[in-house]
């Protein structure tokens, strides 16, 4: 007991919790998110966090904005064994192959919709690590979808906003009273 309060208020990089995930249509989901402009302990604490809420949920990525840090910083591991976490801070993305990529999306901003989804086919991003240190990655398949899919979320976008009016109004008409609902209970 001692032991776990002692951690609670530590700054322990091992001791994570899960964040709160906001869903459509709450409106903090449309900022657009800052900078990072400095990557220290305080950051690899919130990226921990991350990706414990990311697993746990579980997802293929999150996007700081969707735990509403608004930062540019996003967490993905679009592995089948869940074994190779990547880290994403301040992304710039660049088109390398324009043809469309056609993927059936989901979010775990939206719960429970899926739908088809064009993309870019071949994108190359550059961005810092989780030490700061600035790489390059040339992504095609799932894992392009996702970085783009996240890169969205950090400029206030969601995947509902590339379908029709009516299937978003759908979905959102949906999701609130499920919210409600959850409230009531
Ligand atoms: O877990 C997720 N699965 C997924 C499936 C297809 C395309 C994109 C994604 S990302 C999503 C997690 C999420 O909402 N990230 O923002
Ligand atoms: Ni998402």
């Amino acid at each position: 007991m001692v032991l776990k309060l002692t951690n609670y208020f530590s700054n322990d990089p091992d001791f994570m919790s899960l964040l709160t995930i906001l869903e459509f249509p709450d409106p903090r989901l449309r900022k657009r998110a800052s900078p990072v402009s400095v990557v220290d302990d305080t950051l690899r604490n919130t990226i921990n966090d991350m990706f414990e809420t990311m697993y746990n949920a579980p997802g293929i990525g999150l996007a700081a904005t969707q735990v509403d840090i608004h930062k540019r910083l996003l967490v993905l591991d679009v592995s089948e064994n869940k074994d190779a976490p990547m880290v994403f801070i301040n992304p710039e993305i660049e088109v390398l192959d324009s043809e469309p990529m056609g993927y059936e999306e989901g979010c775990l901003s939206v719960p429970g919709y899926f739908d088809m989804v064009n993309r870019p086919r071949k994108i190359l991003v550059q961005a810092l690590d989780k030490n700061g240190t600035e790489f390059e990655l040339e992504a095609e398949g799932l894992l392009a979808v996702c970085i783009q899919h996240e890169v969205d979320h950090l400029d206030g976008k969601l995947f509902v906003d590339y379908l029709s009016i009516l299937k978003r109004q759908r979905i959102k008409n949906k999701l609130l009273k499920d919210q409600k609902q959850r409230v009531n209970v």
